[in-house]
């Protein structure tokens, strides 16, 4: 997984199964779940720069949409409303995208 040596393996099975039906993903609940919560800074933002698949330096809707496969490769997609939900915690700024600071924040919440 594209978080080998950041997170437990076991502990990124137990968050992706803890949001394996449609409309269950709580990303409070996953970041606790998967280890991400309590890492350091410099994790989280290794984090953020897997997520941002093109590298833009935000985290667009179509990469949040994909988000749990970064965890693992057959995870499901987020439904359009668990996209728009988790969007809208993060997004701070309104700019329709989140950015590093906000993603932190995100996942310390
Ligand atoms: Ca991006």
């Amino acid at each position: 997984m594209a978080f080998a040596g950041v997170l437990k393996e076991a502990d990124v099975k137990a968050a992706l199964d803890g949001c394996s039906a449609a409309d269950s993903f709580d990303y409070k609940k996953f970041f606790k779940t998967c280890g991400l919560a309590s890492k350091s800074s410099d994790d989280v933002k290794k984090a953020f720069g897997i997520i941002d698949q093109d590298n833009s330096g935000f985290i667009e809707e179509e990469e949040l949409t994909l988000f749990l496969q970064n965890f693992s490769a057959g995870a499901r997609a987020l439904t359009a409303t668990e996209t728009k939900a988790f969007l809208a915690a993060g997004d701070s700024d309104g700019d329709g995208k989140i950015g590093v600071d906000e993603f932190a924040s995100l996942v310390k919440a």
